[in-house]
């Protein structure tokens, strides 16, 4: 296993759309093993491949705050139904860091899927599970949780984090 580096806003990689996976092999299971090392050091709570810049389908979440870890993985992850009612999240997102914001999204969702093995399988997900499965899908998207703010929050945010990166460049280079 590996811990890889996620990318961060701004950068056009996270805006690609991401491909289906057509075989769960060895391959597959070894990026969402890198996946979810790379998510418990960061720590998140769920990270999507195309923010360590693999433009897969494939999703590795875990909720658990014990010392038992509970890990989700998700390949080719289908929404099959939304819920009506919506339910407010406070959001973060590794690829943008350290802003948090307010996001209305459905209370629950069913998905298909296919598991590490390559299953397929069906999920009916709600709260905090929900949330953070609609969030890692719009990363297959290109969408990232600040395109649902303001444009001026949004604005404000983008522009932070560039000027972050460029300090950090210069640091590092
Ligand atoms: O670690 C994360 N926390 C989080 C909190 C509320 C809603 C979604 C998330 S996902 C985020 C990790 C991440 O960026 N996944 O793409
Ligand atoms: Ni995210």
């Amino acid at each position: 296993m590996a811990i890889r580096k996620i990318l961060t806003e701004p950068d056009p990689f996270l805006r690609q759309i991401s491909l289906e996976v057509k075989k769960v092999d060895n391959e597959i299971r070894k990026l969402m093993d890198d996946m979810l090392e790379t998510m418990y050091e960061a720590p998140g709570i769920g990270l999507a491949a195309i923010q360590i810049g693999v433009p897969k389908r494939v999703i590795v979440i875990d909720l658990s705050k014990e010392e038992e870890k509970k890990p989700l993985y998700f390949i080719n992850p289908e929404v099959i139904v939304k819920s009506e009612n919506n339910s407010t999240y406070e959001e973060g997102c590794l690829s943008v860091p350290g802003q948090f914001a307010e996001v209305d999204r459905p209370n629950e969702c069913h998905i298909s899927y296919l598991d590490y093995n390559g299953q397929k399988k069906e999920l009916k997900a709600e709260g905090l599970l929900a949330t953070c499965i609609q969030h890692e899908i719009d990363h297959l998207e290109g969408i990232l949780f600040i395109d649902y703010l303001s444009k001026l929050k949004k604005n404000y945010i983008v522009k932070k984090l560039s000027k972050q990166k460029k300090v950090l460049e210069r640091i590092v280079v």
